[in-house]
């Protein structure tokens, strides 16, 4: 009894220090939202995705930090993971398709190159960054239904979504947000068809990816070069580059992305 009453002040007070992070703490909802029961959706560019007020929020803010090349690129993410997760049974049933979409649609925070930035810093990789900045949205914008766990998959998918060879390894969730990134990068993967893919780009073009990406690297480059290199396979080129004039890293990045990006968008 005595023990009981105990553990129960001992919770409480864990709880009352971590008032602030993670949100709602001593809440054990945590229920996923999935593909396989009817979720509250809207359709965009003919994909089926769940709209729900902190998906809505999420694109706000993605508005509110974002150029309208990364804002577009970020809603394609969403698009394209939402299409993979689909045509894939286990991820299907068993993906909280929430955490997938606020984290694709949030997953590039990081590239806010604003003076005045609230977000990006100059000791931390752009997907800390972007990672730090979703969790600090959940905390402002999150329901009850965020809870440690939630919180730390939405982390993990921003964190680690250049990663890929960690990611792809870790919960669906993170494998997930990733792949749908990775899509007009690295081409069409399961579940994303030629027709579906021209699609979302008609309704969100992606001729203006490439240069934004160089743009973004090219300032990271520039004013975080000690966290910039060694990433993912176009900035692990980047490390190789002798200088930081980095010829050889952009004509390393035209070769990597443009023609992907070229032959999907003619495809
Ligand atoms: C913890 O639960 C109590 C009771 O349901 C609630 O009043 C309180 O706001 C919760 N604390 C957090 C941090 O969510
Ligand atoms: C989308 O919402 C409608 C109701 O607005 C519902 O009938 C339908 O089952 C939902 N679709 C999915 C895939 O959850
Ligand atoms: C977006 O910016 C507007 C204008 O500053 C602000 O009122 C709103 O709260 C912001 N929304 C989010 C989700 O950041
Ligand atoms: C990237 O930007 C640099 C610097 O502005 C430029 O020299 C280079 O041609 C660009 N590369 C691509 C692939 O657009
Ligand atoms: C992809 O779709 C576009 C637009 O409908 C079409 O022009 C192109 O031929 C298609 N490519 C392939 C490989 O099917």
């Amino acid at each position: 009894m005595f023990a009981a009453k105990s553990l129960v002040a001992i919770v409480a007070l864990v709880a009352g220090a971590a008032a602030q992070y993670p949100p709602n703490w001593n809440s054990s909802r945590g229920v996923p939202v999935l593909a396989n029961a009817p979720y509250p959706n809207t359709t965009i560019a003919g994909v089926t995705v769940i709209d729900t007020p902190i998906i809505r929020y999420a694109i706000e803010a993605a508005r509110n930090h974002s150029t309208d090349a990364v804002f577009k690129h970020q809603m394609r993410a969403w698009l394209f993971g939402s299409l993979i997760i689909n045509a894939n049974p286990d991820y299907y049933n068993s993906v909280d398709i929430e955490i997938q979409g606020v984290a694709a649609i949030l997953h590039d925070l990081g590239w806010d190159m604003s003076p005045d930035s609230p977000i990006t810093t100059h000791n931390h990789r752009f997907e800390v960054d972007g990672a730090i900045a979703a969790r600090k949205f959940i905390a402002a914008y999150g329901d009850d239904n965020w809870d440690s766990r939630r919180t730390q998959l939405l982390w993990d998918s921003i964190a680690l979504h250049t990663s890929r060879n960690i990611g792809y390894f870790k919960e669906w969730e993170v494998a997930t947000t990733s792949m749908g990134i990775s899509v007009e990068y690295d081409g069409l993967i399961q579940g994303v068809t030629n027709e579906t893919f021209q699609e979302i780009i008609r309704v969100f073009p992606n001729s203006d990816l490439l240069k934004a990406t160089n743009d973004t690297f090219t300032w990271f480059a520039a004013t975080k070069p000690q966290v910039t290199y060694g990433k993912t396979r176009s900035r692990q080129r980047m490390r190789n580059s002798a200088d930081h004039s980095n010829r050889q890293l952009y004509s390393d990045m035209g070769r990597t992305l443009r023609p992907r990006l070229c032959s999907q968008t003619q495809n």
